[in-house]
């Protein structure tokens, strides 16, 4: 009596376990590239299960602290974070996590690659890939500033570019990304009121507070502030903004107690989910801080970030998705209920059915994002305009829609394991609280409905008309082959654009005058 006990579900390499990356890998990246790829992705498949996976839940086990003054009084503002923590950002490095995007030795699909591995990383990573997003999100800022010829090329930009995109963990460098104010977050504009004094040296420093910064341990950050003119006048709006480049311990400027670079951490979040993560709260007391590109640029030149990680945003949703689905599968071959396993009972098999088609819409979205980021990177054309514009548009409507999908399915993801899925020491209950912040920080679903509109506006709508003529034209291919039945997992990616141009057409018609539809 009391005796018997249930085997838990099994972590198995989510590369060779899980067909949906692997077939569609394969029916997009030629086969000379396949190859070297497959044999990487599946060799890092089963670290993250020897581990990786591990590694990532002691994370959350021991969230970092924050020890702000020493026994003497001295202000420290040390982020302490547990070994595990640290390792990520080694294996980061080591497994090219960010390089792979930037050699580019696989060309155009040196994206899908990278993304690839991200997708399997995510889940264990114990939250580092939200450092890891706004590395991605720094590097090609910096790469598109330093390949500028119209602005002096800045040879701390270059260092730091090599430091984002190192695969040595002693030069691997993590970037924050500092744009909330107490103000705004969403409307990062009349939020804003860092300021920025120019310095005889050409640097600025920064006096400000910034309200969240993730990765409050980075070894950089990308930051937006006002410039001050000599007369003393601060430009307003968003215009009024400049992006700054930063060394949280520049060796320059360093506080010989802190060592920190004119900052002060006041405090970390109390987070209802990603408490992995280090969020903090920054005083900014004379920081001294580089100008990136033109001033006044500031939110243009960051939204070259915010593409970025709001692709790994669309990533991570997709990731935990798939993640919790292979967890839930396993469990229902080992759960026993009413006779039977749950396998076997046709209505649970039907939950898990339609929370499989949403993971797969989801990641097929995501990648087509990705493949797009790819080719307009890395094919000597830059991509058509239809494929920069289709970049454009899907972005800011993934990331919203996938996000919205995992809160959901990780809520149903722990229901499938019934009252174990709400005990913390599953590890379950984290993939809900940490899917809950994908909707909210890289721009709120709001904020993200009204980027797609303004990037409709801005293109007088032929953003709009490129991504029509892309579903019809695949909507065309895919009738023709399957006659008419849309069986193909390409017809799965045009059911959820599907529901993407109903959305459109709901937003554009509700949520503003420019009207396009
Ligand atoms: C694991 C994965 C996730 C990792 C997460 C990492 C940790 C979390 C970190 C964060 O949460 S960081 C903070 C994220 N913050 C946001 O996402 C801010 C949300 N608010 C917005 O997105 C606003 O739309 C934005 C501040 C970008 C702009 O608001 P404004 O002030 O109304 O800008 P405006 O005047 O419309 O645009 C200024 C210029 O930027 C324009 O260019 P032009 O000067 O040429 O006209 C715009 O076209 C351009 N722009 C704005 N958004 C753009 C863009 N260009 C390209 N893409 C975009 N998305
Ligand atoms: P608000 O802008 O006040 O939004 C409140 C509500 O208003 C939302 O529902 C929003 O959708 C809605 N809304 C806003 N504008 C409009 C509009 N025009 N029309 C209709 N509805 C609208 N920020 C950083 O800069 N760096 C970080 O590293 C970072 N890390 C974070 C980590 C965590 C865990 C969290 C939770 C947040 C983090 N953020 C970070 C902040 C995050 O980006 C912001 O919280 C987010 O952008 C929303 O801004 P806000 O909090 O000011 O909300």
């Amino acid at each position: 009596c009391g005796s018997f006990t249930q085997d838990q579900p099994k972590l198995y390499n989510p590369y060779t376990h899980d067909g949906l990356l692997k077939s569609y890998l394969k029916r997009f990246i030629p086969q000379k590239h396949l190859v070297e790829i497959e044999h990487d992705l599946t060799r890092f498949g089963d670290a993250i299960v020897a581990n990786i996976d591990h590694m990532g839940r002691s994370c959350e086990l021991k969230q970092p602290t924050l020890t702000q003054f020493d026994a003497w009084g001295n202000r420290i503002d040390r982020v302490n974070t547990s070994e595990e923590w640290k390792n990520m950002k080694a294996i980061a490095a080591t497994e090219g996590i960010i390089a792979h995007g930037y050699e580019r030795k696989y060309d155009e699909w040196s994206r899908m690659y990278q993304m690839a591995k991200m997708f399997l990383f995510s889940p264990s990573s114990g939250m580092y890939s939200c450092p890891l997003a706004m590395v991605d999100g720094a590097a090609k800022v910096l790469e598109s500033c330093t390949l500028d010829s119209t602005v002096p090329t800045d040879d701390r930009l270059v260092k730091a570019f090599r430091c984002l995109t190192s695969k040595d963990p002693s030069e691997f460098w993590t970037s924050g990304q500092w744009m909330t104010e107490k103000g705004g977050g969403s409307d990062v504009a009349s939020g804003t009121d860092t300021l920025a004094y120019r310095q005889d040296d050409g640097s600025f420093k920064l006096q400000g507070y910034k309200w969240f910064t993730s990765a409050t341990d980075a070894d950089m950050a990308l930051t937006l502030a006002r410039i001050v003119d000599e007369q003393g006048n601060v430009p307003p709006g968003s215009t009024g903004l400049s992006l700054f480049y930063l060394e949280t311990r520049d060796p320059d400027y360093q506080d010989p107690v802190s060592g920190l670079n004119g900052i002060q951490i006041q405090r970390l979040k109390d987070k209802l989910g990603t408490r992995q993560l280090p969020t903090g709260e920054l005083l900014l007391d004379g920081t001294v801080a580089h100008l990136v590109g033109q001033p006044s640029s500031g939110v243009k030149l960051i939204s070259g970030m915010l593409t970025l990680t709001r692709i790994h945003n669309s990533l991570w949703s997709a990731a935990s998705m798939r993640r919790l689905l292979l967890l839930s599968k396993d469990y229902a071959t080992k759960r026993k209920v009413f006779d039977s396993y749950l396998k076997d009972h046709p209505l649970h098999v039907q939950t898990l059915a339609r929370w499989d088609m949403e993971s797969r819409a989801a990641f097929l979205l995501s990648f087509e994002v990705v493949r797009l980021l790819g080719i307009t990177e890395a094919t000597p054309s830059g991509g058509s305009d239809e494929e920069r514009d289709l970049l454009r548009i899907v972005t800011p409507l993934c990331k919203l829609y996938t996000a919205k999908q995992a809160v959901a399915a990780a809520s149903e993801g722990l229901e499938s394991f019934g009252g174990a899925g709400y005990l913390e020491d599953t590890g379950l209950p984290t993939f809900l609280r940490d899917a809950q912040v994908l909707s909210i920080w890289e721009g709120t679903t709001n904020v993200l409905s009204l980027d797609a509109l303004r990037a409709i506006a801005k293109s007088k709508g032929q953003v709009l008309n490129s991504f029509f003529a892309a579903i019809n034209r695949r909507l065309g291919d895919v009738s023709d082959k399957s006659k008419g039945q849309l069986r193909s997992p390409i017809a799965k990616v045009h059911i959820a654009a599907g529901d993407l141009r109903a959305f459109i057409s709901q937003t554009s018609t509700q949520g503003s005058d420019t009207m396009f539809v």
